[in-house]
Parts: structure tokens; C-alpha cells; sequence
């Protein structure tokens, strides 16, 4: 009873709110981006909230799904305050599960920021918890839970600190968000199981049919010689994309010749959206809540997680398209500005993927390692290279259609200022030999992170400096995401002082690119601009990409999170711990160890994977559970008949190496059988190939061994039982053929072999079909898990 009673004085209190903000937009002059006659706001006050969390149902795409709201809304309410205000937000946890609130780009206390398990405990159901801090900034910032996977369904929104003199203008927030009918937890288990469930969704499996068919076929042979599957850009299927809660967002409130800060926040899971505009160009006006100098464009990408404040005019007595389309291209969400005939934006063409694949393969080594070309340091994002991986081509895929057209040629700056230093860079042009993209449309401007400029100095106090290293590690076949091959539970904290200054240099020496945000503070991204880097909080690196950020170490304690924003990339432990070194104990993580093992936890989860088959001839079929280093696994073949033969392996191992691709084992062998199944085309299986007397007719062993993935994504196989037997086996799965039909074989030195189809007909079903030495030939389904 009491807190519907603070919730309606809220309100009531937030209608005088904006009111005034009414009173200031009819105020506001036109054409004027930076007014003479600032909005006055009320004295420095305690503003509160009450975030009531509930289990919710939701039907974005057709289908009811659960989801969670916040006062029974999606995106969660946006937050508003004013620089000097004091935040007091009330959450009231009505969920039957753990949650909490981090509050993204903020300086805050330690204890508020929100990580469960590192800076408080979570938050149990049915209890309230209270986030209090001063707001001591201003900007477009956002707020999310960081509690499993509840991000994604829901629990993201606008959290908006005015200045005390506020730009005249009217501004809306707009929060940006995937949805997906599947659950988080299953998207996670699908990634971990490389699946190619969503490439098939979405129309991106890049088969072998596909390769022959747009003449790639020698891209695709050199991809997975590279030990590469399908090159995606993102790896989610979502089934629609939302504005503010809508894929089709109307604001017709706003007139011709008028001005419209949107304070953008990419509230989304995994995804990156491209920005464009049918009024005209976008003017970037600052970006994580940091004004930047005003830069007109034609594009920009945001990142996972990073805001961007854009100023973009209504020409005319029309409705104007603000288009918002997931970097895959797959799908769009838009919002319209102003009222009249609806004016479209131009729709972002396909992706050529074989395209992209080919440049992926010039990009990497026969070791998995991104090629860092010497004349083409890529740092800081100096040069376009949003351009680079995606010029405006349209046509077919076919290279010969499209002309032999040339790169955008790279220019970058002989030098760079980097804290004041002039550092030499490596100079010049390149070509990008191999990486023939086709045409690049030069009349657009893209934004880039070269483009950014602080409209004030942003150099750091004086103070001793401490230099990092990261390499952005990754695997793409077992969804390990790491820095320097390590997870957050295989990593120690590191010790930061308050009073130094902090520099990190990043690599990203993995195939996707990682949004790595830093929690409590900005660093400055060193992009050549001197001593006027932008501050960011959040830094999307590219693939192959070397950037610097710096940032002053100047809280009075604590252990701040730095990670990749990609939920799926963080929960599999690619981040880092910051901890101030002699922080005094924080009294909302009463038992730091306790709550570190929870935390640990995340990144070492097992995921369960299952595929049977049920054929003709009997079953077969592999069950696993795996972890970021470790697997075990039982898989077996069972005939109909005795003469088809009962046999299963039941393996634990540890895969080695950042690629993974060693995987040493020790097992079980049961193996039974009795004359008269398929006549082997080797002849008699009385011995294998190296001479030594068969035992599958009754052997039960233990074995050890040592599995090795090859180029072409083979798998070679050799082991020693208890009996002394050797065997090597060579195996591949899942050739894709087409876009739905795998092809999988195996040989061993016992003269056992399999060939096989399996046709995909849904994320669980396949039908398949297959030949094996012991059971014959056989037809039936499979069952994926
Ligand atoms: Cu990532």
C-alpha cells in the first residue's frame, strides 16, 4: 500500500517534470543546436525510484514468451536526473530468481555498481535492495541487469543525467534491444554446441553448393583449411528488433525545420546496429555521455552497449525514417520522426559473406592468429575500417559480376600524439591485396573512431603509469571467448593504484569484434586527436585491430569489472577483474570468497549437448558435457543384432592450447560383437592395420589418446587401450553440403568406417542416413540436443 502511494507521488512529481521540460522546448529557437537561453532546472534534490521487477509475458513475433519487466514495462523505465542530484532507486525484486542493477558509464561507489557477486551479493527474490549514490556526471548512459542472462529478456533501459544547463532542444531516449522467441539459457547451450542452427535461420550457412554456385569454391576449401567454420558477423538469430520496446516506433510530435537529439543507448544482447537517416545527415554530438566536438555523418555503427547522442533534422512536413538494422542485416527496426507521407530510408544490402570470407582468410595465419600487417597497423580506428568491412556493394556474389574493383585505398597519418608524444606510425597506403571487396561508395560518411574529439582536454594527472597487455582471444568452434587465453576464473585480479594512470593496449587477435567496457571510470580511446582523445567507456575493437585506451585510476577503492559486452562472449569469462590495491572491505560482499566462487562460476558452467540417432540398423549417437577446457563424453553404436555389434567410448579430456585444438583423453572402450555383419571392403577385421589381432568381437579396456584437429577441420584420432592396440582414426562432421544437408565420415586402422547424411529439418530434427562397417546401411532421424 505504501509504495503504490510513492509510486503515484512519483508520478505526479515526474508530470511537473515534464512540464517544465514542455515549457523549455517551446522555448527553444530553431536552428540552434547550442542555445544562448539554457533550460534552468530545480536546485540539486533526492530523486527517487521504484523499480518493481516482475515475471512477464511478452509477444513480440507471434508467439507469448516469458520475459521480465520493470514496472510492468519494456525497456525498463527510463531513469532521468540532473548533475548534483542524489540517486535513490528502490529495487524491489518480485522475481523468483537472483537479480541485480549495474548502472552502465556511471562513477559511483563501488558497492552500488551492481556486478553480483563481486561488488554486492545479488539480489534474493522478494526482497528490496537500495542503490543510493550522488550523480556527479551528465549524459546519455543506460542501466542493466548483470545477472545471467536476464539482459536480453528485458531488463535494460535509458538512464539519462541532464546537465544543469541543458542544451534547448528536444531530445527522446531511445534504448535499442534484440528479442528472441529462444530462451537466453538456450541460446547460450547452442552457441557452446556449434550449432549452425541460426546461420540456417538466417540464410547465412555459406555451404559448399552455395561456394560452387557464386564461384567461392576455393574460399571455402581455404576457410576451413584454415580450420574456419562460416564467417558470421553476429552470432544470434533474434526475431525482431526493438526501439523503445517496438520495431515500428512513431513520434509524429515533431515539425518541420525542427532539431531532435536522440540520445541513443544500444541496450542489445549481442548485437550491433547501423544508424541511418532518410532527413538527412546525423550529427554525432557525443558518445558514452561525453560530448564530443559536433561531426556530421551519413552512418555510424554502435556498438553493444555504447551510446551515442545524434542530432538529425526534420526537413519537411513529413514522417522521416531513423532506420536501426542489426549489422547482420537480417532484419530492421525504425523510427519515425515527424508526421505526414512516410519517407524511407535506403535499406543496407545484403552482407556478401563468401566476400567477407575471403578477406577473413587473408586476415588469418595457419596458427589461428590474426595477421597484423606491418604496413597497416590498424590503431584506434584512425581509418575507416567500418568501410573496409562493409562497402555498399549490391549485385550478386558472384566476383566476375561485380568487376575487378578496387579497395578503398588506406590513408593514415605519418604520426599520432599519444599523451602528448608524437609517436611514428606506420605510414602509408595499402592496398589490401586479396581483400578485393568490390566498389565502396566514397560519397558516404561513416563515423569512425578518428572522428571523435573532446570538446575539452582529457589528458590525465600527473602520475606513475602502469602498462597492459591484452591479446582479444577467442574460439569460435567451442564459444570460448577469453583475453589472453584465460578466463575471468583462470585469472587473478589485477592490482591497480589509486593515483596512477592506467594504459591498456588491446589486440583483438580473434575473428569477431568485442565491445571491452571498464566499469566506474572513462578512459581516454588514443585516436590521434592529441590532447583531445574522446572519453569512453565502452571500446569496439575490430578484428585485427590494435587500440589504446587510458584512463586515471582514481577511485578511493574497489574491484571494477572490465569485459566484453556481448553477453554470450561474458558469461563464457572474457573480461578481467580491476581491483584497487588495500581497498577497505566492502560491507555489501560479506564473504568475498564465497562470493567469488559464485562469481567463477559462470565462465565454468558445463553445457549439455546430446545427439541421437535412431535408424534402420539400430542407434548411434554422442552425449557430452563441456566446459571451457574440459569435456567429457560417451558415444556409442548400437546394432539391432549381435553381429552388428554394441560398442561405446566414454572419454574425459582437456582441450589445450587457445585454438583448442589438441584434446588428450582417457576412457573406456566396450566393444561386442559376433561374426556375420557387413562384409568389410578391407577384407577380413581379424587384424588392423598394423597387424595386430582384432579384439572388437568382446573388448572392454580402458584407453587413452590424443585427438588433433586438422586443416579441413579433420579429425585425427590415436589411442592405446589396456591391451596394448593401437588405432588411428580420421573423422569429419558436418560438411555442409547445402544449407541444410551435413555430410559426416569416419576411418580407422580397425578397418571400421562411416559415411553419412543428415538432413536438417528443424533446431532438434534431422533425417539421416548412413553407412557403417558394423551396422550396415540405415536410414531413420536424429535427434539433436
Ligand atoms: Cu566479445
Amino acid at each position: 500500500m505504501k509504495s503504490t502511494i510513492i509510486l503515484l507521488l512519483l508520478l505526479a512529481y515526474h508530470s511537473i517534470v515534464s512540464a517544465q521540460d514542455m515549457k523549455g522546448m517551446d522555448m527553444r529557437k530553431k536552428d540552434s543546436m547550442h542555445p544562448k537561453q539554457p533550460v534552468t532546472y530545480t536546485p540539486p534534490h533526492t530523486v527517487r525510484y521504484d523499480l518493481y521487477i516482475t515475471d512477464t509475458m511478452v509477444n513480440f513475433s507471434g508467439k507469448s514468451k516469458r520475459a521480465i519487466a520493470v514496472n510492468g514495462q519494456i525497456p525498463m523505465p527510463t531513469l532521468t536526473f540532473t548533475e548534483g542530484d542524489t540517486a535513490e532507486i528502490y529495487v524491489h525484486n518480485e522475481l523468483d530468481e537472483e537479480t541485480s542493477l549495474h548502472w552502465h558509464g556511471l562513477f559511483l561507489p563501488n558497492k552500488y555498481d551492481g556486478v553480483p557477486n563481486l561488488t554486492q551479493m545479488p539480489i534474493k527474490p522478494h526482497t528490496t535492495h537500495l542503490y543510493s549514490f550522488p550523480i556527479v556526471q551528465h549524459g546519455t548512459h543506460w542501466y542493466h541487469s548483470h545477472s545471467r542472462f536476464q539482459e536480453q529478456i528485458g531488463m535494460y533501459g535509458a538512464f539519462i543525467m541532464n546537465k544543469r544547463k541543458e542544451w534547448d532542444i528536444p531530445t527522446i531516449p531511445v534504448v535499442l534491444s534484440e528479442w528472441a522467441d529462444m530462451k537466453p539459457e538456450e541460446v547460450d547451450r547452442s552457441l557452446h554446441n556449434a550449432t549452425d542452427w541460426f546461420a540456417i535461420k538466417k540464410g547465412t550457412t555459406q555451404s559448399y553448393t552455395e561456394a560452387i554456385k557464386t564461384g567461392h569454391f576455393s574460399t571455402k576449401v581455404t576457410n576451413e583449411w584454415k580450420r574456419m567454420t562460416a564467417m558470421d558477423v553476429s552470432d544470434v538469430f533474434y526475431d525482431k528488433f526493438l526501439i523503445n520496446g517496438k520495431s515500428q516506433n512513431e513520434q509524429p510530435q515533431f515539425k518541420a525545420g525542427e532539431k531532435v537529439r536522440l540520445r541513443i543507448a544500444n541496450g542489445g544482447a549481442s548485437d550491433y546496429f547501423w544508424l541511418t537517416y532518410s532527413g538527412g545527415k546525423i550529427t554525432v554530438v557525443a558518445t558514452d555521455g561525453n560530448d564530443v566536438v559536433p561531426v556530421e555523418v551519413d552512418r555510424l555503427i554502435i556498438a553493444v552497449s555504447e551510446t551515442y547522442d545524434v542530432v538529425v533534422t526534420i526537413p519537411d512536413s513529413k514522417s522521416y525514417e531513423f532506420l536501426v538494422t542489426p549489422e547482420d542485416r537480417t532484419k530492421s527496426a525504425s523510427l519515425w520522426l515527424g508526421s505526414g507521407a512516410k519517407v524511407l530510408a535506403a535499406r543496407l544490402p545484403k552482407l556478401k559473406y563468401f566476400a567477407g570470407m575471403k578477406m577473413m582468410n587473408s586476415m588469418m595465419d595457419m596458427k589461428g592468429n590474426m595477421i597484423e600487417m606491418e604496413d597497416m597497423a590498424m590503431r584506434n580506428q584512425t581509418m575507416d575500417m567500418n568501410t573496409v568491412m562493409y562497402p555498399e556493394i549490391t549485385g550478386p556474389e558472384n566476383p566476375k559480376d561485380t568487376g575487378n574493383a578496387d579497395m578503398p585505398k588506406m590513408k593514415m597519418d605519418d604520426k599520432m600524439k599519444i599523451d602528448g608524444k608524437e609517436m611514428q606510425m606506420n605510414k602509408g597506403e595499402h592496398s589490401m591485396a586479396g581483400m578485393d571487396m568490390g566498389n565502396n561508395n566514397k560519397d558516404i560518411v561513416t563515423l569512425n573512431y578518428g572522428m571523435l574529439r573532446a570538446t575539452s582536454k582529457t589528458t590525465l594527472p600527473l602520475g606513475p603509469l602502469k602498462e597492459l597487455k591484452f591479446d582479444l582471444t577467442g574460439n569460435m568452434n567451442r564459444y570460448v571467448w577469453t583475453l589472453d587465453n584465460k578466463t575471468v576464473s583462470e585469472s587473478d585480479k589485477i592490482l591497480i593504484k589509486k593515483g596512477e594512470n592506467v594504459r591498456i593496449i588491446l589486440f583483438n587477435n580473434s575473428m569477431m569484434r568485442h565491445p571491452m567496457h571498464l566499469h566506474g571510470h572513462d578512459f581516454r580511446v588514443l585516436n590521434g586527436q592529441g590532447d583531445y582523445a574522446p572519453m569512453k567507456n565502452i571500446i569496439d575493437i575490430m578484428p585485427m585491430e590494435r587500440d589504446t585506451i587510458e584512463f586515471a585510476a582514481s577511485e578511493p577503492g574497489g574491484d571494477w569489472f572490465f569485459h566484453c559486452h556481448i553477453l554470450y562472449h561474458m558469461m563464457s569469462g572474457m573480461g578481467r577483474i580491476f581491483s584497487y590495491e588495500n581497498s577497505p572491505a566492502n560491507p555489501e560482499v560479506p564473504d568475498p570468497k564465497l562470493a567469488q566462487r559464485k562469481l567463477f562460476a559462470d565462465d565454468r558452467m558445463p553445457h549439455f549437448m546430446g545427439r541421437v540417432g535412431l535408424e534402420s540398423n539400430g542407434s548411434d549417437g554422442e552425449a557430452m558435457f563441456a566446459q571451457t577446457r574440459w569435456k567429457a563424453s560417451t558415444l556409442w553404436n548400437l546394432g539391432f543384432h549381435d553381429m552388428h555389434g554394441y560398442e561405446s567410448e566414454t572419454m574425459i579430456g582437456r582441450y589445450l592450447g587457445r585454438m583448442q585444438w589438441w584434446y588428450p583423453y582417457i576412457g573406456f572402450d566396450y566393444h561386442y560383437k559376433v561374426e556375420g555383419g557387413p562384409k568389410n571392403i578391407f577384407g577380413s577385421e581379424e587384424k588392423n592395420w598394423f597387424g595386430q589381432k582384432s579384439d572388437k568381437l568382446n573388448r572392454h579396456t580402458v584407453i587413452a589418446g590424443i585427438a588433433y584437429t586438422l586443416p579441413l577441420l579433420f579429425i585425427a584420432d590415436a589411442r592405446i587401450d589396456g591391451n596394448g592396440k593401437l588405432r588411428f582414426q580420421l573423422s569429419r562432421e558436418d560438411i555442409p553440403v547445402t544449407s541444410r544437408l551435413r555430410f559426416n565420415m569416419m576411418i580407422n586402422t580397425d578397418k571400421e568406417y562411416m559415411a553419412g547424411f543428415r538432413y536438417i529439418l528443424t533446431k532438434y530434427f534431422s533425417l539421416s542416413t548412413h553407412y557403417d562397417s558394423d551396422m550396415g546401411v540405415g536410414g531413420g532421424i536424429t535427434l539433436t540436443y
